[in-house]
């Protein structure tokens, strides 16, 4: 089951003076189909909206777990305005909607977790906990 919400009216400004609206997870899907999961890392993943009336360079931002396992942005990942990316844990060719984490083992804990989406320097764009 992926759980999505819809967020209006969040601005966050960052400590470098950017101003960010409505970029937020908008879904997540920690528990992948099938067994064991780490065969099917294609179906755990998190999904990101900008939701904001342009794009943002995400380069740079980051994702990550209770443990501190890190996701990169990859440098030029361009999110367009009303457009959702989904970062898969596993192997794959990234996309403008479909990132890779290229991960080996499962990243989301299915009983609970937190996702947390920050820019570059670390400030806190969202926070997902199921
Ligand atoms: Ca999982
Ligand atoms: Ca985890």
């Amino acid at each position: 089951m992926t759980t999505r919400k819809e967020r209006k009216g969040i601005w966050n400004i960052l400590e470098n003076g950017t101003e960010t609206q409505n970029i937020y997870i908008s879904g997540f899907h920690p528990d992948a189909q099938g067994t064991p999961e780490r065969e099917h890392l294609d179906d755990e993943y998190i999904i990101i909206k900008n939701g904001q009336s342009s794009s943002v360079d995400m380069s740079g931002w980051t994702l990550s777990d209770e443990a501190n396992h890190v996701f990169t942005f990859p440098q030029g990942f361009k999110l367009n305005k009303n457009f959702e990316v989904t970062v898969y844990t596993g192997h794959g060719t990234n996309t403008d909607t479909e990132l890779y984490w290229s991960s080996d083992t499962p990243i989301w804990n299915n009983s609970g977790d937190n996702a947390y989406l920050r820019t570059p320097d670390g400030s806190l764009i969202d926070r997902e906990k199921w």
